[in-house]
């Protein structure tokens, strides 16, 4: 185990962004996220997992973790999204950890928004959420629209977020940390959520911007990756039995100023 840093120095949060060929991007948002969180007062350390991109984003990360507070895990090679969180969150300094994508259509600007709310709520786990009112998905064709909507409409007995199929979410990290996930393709919130019991969860909205650069790497592998993992959260369900309800509560868009 790494030894924990002095709490004034220990970080506020701990964003992981798992990579793969991600190299346009990575610096311009590394730049934004510590921007944003430098100016609300956050202590921010990010976590970059990249699987050996043959695009060298992994020597453009180390080059970033001479400049600012990142650490770079190296994979040997595409390994899955959810195990590349799974290993983030196993360095995190923080308590609070969160995940978001490096493409841009997670906007920085909300990062220190959302570990506000985290804290005046004390959430387990607040969802940023493209399918509560004020979300959106401006860019998207038709098609896509109706398969992230059944996917997230699948996955509604199992938890209140509407949002299930979220990438862009806070956690604490002792409750990430004692869960074990089973599924190593994209959607590992709904599994957090589902096998942690986590109790108290909390939306809100955020507008999606699809990518400008590079491909997206969802895929009907990791669509069929999701069916396996639903499956086996509605088996664990079944088994284990009805859990005390989570508390769920929902943040409404554009707040004043003063309000969370
Ligand atoms: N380390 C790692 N990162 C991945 C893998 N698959 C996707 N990613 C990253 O996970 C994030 C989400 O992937 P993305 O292609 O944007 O999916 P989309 O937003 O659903 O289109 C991006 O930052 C990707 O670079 C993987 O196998 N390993
Ligand atoms: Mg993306």
């Amino acid at each position: 185990m790494h030894s924990a840093p002095a709490d004034a120095l220990r970080p506020d949060l701990t964003m992981v962004v798992p990579t793969y060929n991600e190299r346009e991007r990575i610096a311009e948002l590394t730049a934004a996220l510590f921007r944003v969180c430098t100016s609300a007062g956050v202590r921010l350390e990010l976590v970059i997992v990249d699987d050996n991109s043959p695009d060298g984003t992994g020597e453009v990360a180390d080059g970033l973790a001479r400049e600012y507070p990142v650490r770079v895990i190296h994979r040997s090679g595409k390994l899955g999204l959810g195990t590349a969180v799974v290993e983030g969150f196993g360095v995190a300094a923080a308590g609070v950890v969160g995940v978001m994508d490096a493409d841009f259509s997670h906007p920085p600007a909300l990062v220190p928004r959302m570990l506000a709310i985290f804290r005046k709520t004390r959430a387990d786990v607040v969802v940023a959420s493209r399918y509560v009112r004020g979300g959106s998905t401006p860019d998207w064709p038709l098609k896509r629209r109706v398969l992230s909507r059944a996917a997230c409409l699948l996955a509604r007995p199992l938890s209140p977020i509407r949002d299930a199929a979220s990438g862009f979410f806070l956690i604490r990290r002792e409750i990430a940390r004692a869960t074990i996930i089973r599924a190593g393709g994209f959607k590992i919130c709904l599994e957090l959520i589902v096998r942690s019991g986590a109790s108290r969860l909390v939306e809100l909205p955020y507008r999606f911007d699809d990518r400008e650069l590079g491909a997206s790497k969802m895929s009907l592998r990791e669509a069929a990756g999701y069916l396996v993992q639903l499956r086996d959260l509605y088996r664990l369900r079944l088994t284990v039995g009805r859990q005390k309800p989570a508390e769920y509560l929902r943040i409404d868009p554009e707040p004043a100023s003063s309000a969370i």
